[in-house]
């Protein structure tokens, strides 16, 4: 079956009427379509499209294009199940965690959905008798949309959702890995009725299609999620348009572990964060830090348990880890793995493709833990996204912090202790966006700000009330009704 891009409300083939196909990484025989080999021609024709749709749909009240949008989230709610097997078969994450990721989709969309009746500006005095001030909410314009695969349902609706409905058109493009996710979104808006141009797709790879669609000049805002290294890319070009760029990228996310916590319920958030999704969230637990008194008896445990996770097709009920998204990933996680061994950290368990029966086919790792990991170490530092995790001891609590930030990651962070004194410490103490106490680093929730410091970020936030900031001009206004011309700042 071939897929097409959706520009002006129209599904069209790509200009170079050329098609790629997407498969399934844990059964590359499973073919999820073949889809449009775009280029800059495409962009072209999708930003035209959204430029001359955003005056009529900029116009539209808010609360009616936030109706659109709760007709779009009552859709995907019914397709949950369909959406979620797809979604298992195109990026290869377990049932349970798609149904998770399409669950975050409806939430996120019912939460701004209902923005549109509220995309609260304020109201505030003047400084002058007769003078009303307020400031409100405007729609930058045109919007570029360039997601990951990872979240190939939640993440474009964190995007795409707060713009539309502050009354920004869009032109998305999808990770070329997960392109039928992104026909069924769209799919969807489409059935619902969204104005002509008002969103619109472009499938293709970054090189054709991103960064034309980044440095176009009629793009007034840049919103990407992917790797810190295409992101600094990605702000160079909207600096010189001056246009605002929102960042999501990598993360080197720790969980601390001190030698009074509950160790079952922090294995449990450990294994949850490191090997959920195959490692392969920009909130994964990627560096463990242990108190050294419960050191040897929390890897002891952590081993024992990781030993019984069961890789395989996230179809089956039984499977724990899923695959990862491709060759090129799997090659990329196996190269870490050797470094970290030349490296000299200890090797505890995994290490390897697993190629025994079916998965031989797809693209599987073995979860993977290292021990004795130091911060000098490549594997302590870079972000590996897979299902990898560094174990370095701390002697105490600050050397627990000071291993944790170090890194020029600043996404999550979790520390497991009883100590509320500790907990609340930590909380100031831990360099990242966001921070756990007694649970693992991944599990964000819509309704609060999503993002990160340092080289994670650029400052923004999406989700919660944030994600209107991140896709808003403010417009302030004086209204003078004085029936005299008032200066303002004493000046007679
Ligand atoms: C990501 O990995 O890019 O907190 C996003 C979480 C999810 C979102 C992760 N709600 O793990």
């Amino acid at each position: 079956m071939r897929y097409k891009n959706w520009i002006g409300g129209k599904w069209v083939e790509a200009k170079s009427g050329k098609y790629f196909s997407s498969t399934n990484p844990a059964d590359p025989a499973d073919v999820l379509g073949e889809f449009p080999r775009s280029d800059r021609h495409d962009v072209e024709t999708a930003v035209k499209a959204a430029d001359r749709a955003f005056a009529e749909w900029s116009r539209v009240p808010a609360p009616k294009r936030g109706e659109l949008l709760f007709e779009v989230a009552k859709l995907l709610k019914e397709r949950k199940e369909e959406l979620s097997q797809l979604m298992t078969r195109e990026m290869g994450k377990v049932l349970k965690e798609a149904r998770g990721d399409v669950q975050e989709g409806v939430d996120m969309t019912y939460y701004i959905a209902a923005e549109g009746r509220r995309l609260h500006g304020y109201v505030t005095p003047s400084e002058l008798p007769h003078k009303t001030c307020y400031a409100v909410r405007r729609p930058i314009g045109r919007i570029a949309v360039i997601t990951p695969w990872n979240f190939p349902l939640a993440i474009p609706t964190w995007k795409i959702m707060p713009a539309l409905v502050a009354g920004n058109t869009v032109v998305w493009k999808p990770a070329s890995d997960t392109p039928r996710l992104a026909y069924e979104l769209a799919k969807i808006f489409d059935e619902v009725g969204l104005p002509d141009g008002v969103l619109n797709l472009v499938i293709g790879d970054g090189n054709s299609v991103g960064i034309p669609l980044a440095q176009h000049p009629k793009i007034n805002m840049i919103n990407f999620t992917g790797s810190t290294d295409i992101g600094r890319e990605i702000y160079k070009y909207g600096a010189g348009k001056l246009n605002k760029v929102h960042l999501e990228m990598g993360g080197k996310n720790p969980i601390i572990v001190m030698d009074d916590a509950d160790l079952e319920l922090a294995l449990d958030g450990i294994l949850w964060s490191a090997f959920g999704t195959s490692g392969q969230r920009c909130t994964a637990c990627s560096r463990l830090i242990i108190h050294r008194p419960v050191y040897k008896p929390l890897l002891n445990l952590l081993a024992e348990r990781t030993k019984k996770l069961k890789l395989g097709n996230g179809l089956d009920p039984k499977t724990d880890v899923g695959p990862v998204v491709n060759p090129i990933q799997l090659k990329r996680i196996h190269e870490y793995v050797e470094l970290g061994m030349k490296e000299g950290a200890d090797l505890l368990i995994g290490g390897k493709v697993a190629k025994k029966g079916e998965l031989a086919k797809g693209s599987f790792y073995e979860p993977t833990i290292f021990a004795d990991v130091s911060p000098d170490m490549r594997i302590f530092q870079e972000e590996i996204f897979g299902p990898v995790l560094a174990a370095t001891p701390a002697k105490d609590y600050d050397e627990a912090i000071r291993l944790a930030n170090d890194t020029t990651y600043g996404l999550s962070s979790s520390i497991f202790t009883r100590d509320i004194y500790q907990a609340q410490r930590a909380i100031e103490d831990l360099e990242t966006g966001i921070t756990y106490v007694n649970a693992g680093t991944i599990g964000a929730e819509v309704h609060l700000p999503f993002g990160g410091i340092k080289d994670t970020g650029n400052g923004g936030r999406e989700a919660g009330q944030t994600a209107l900031d991140e896709c808003c001009e403010w417009k302030t206004v004086y209204i003078d009704y004085s029936g005299r011309l008032q200066k303002a700042q004493g000046i007679d």
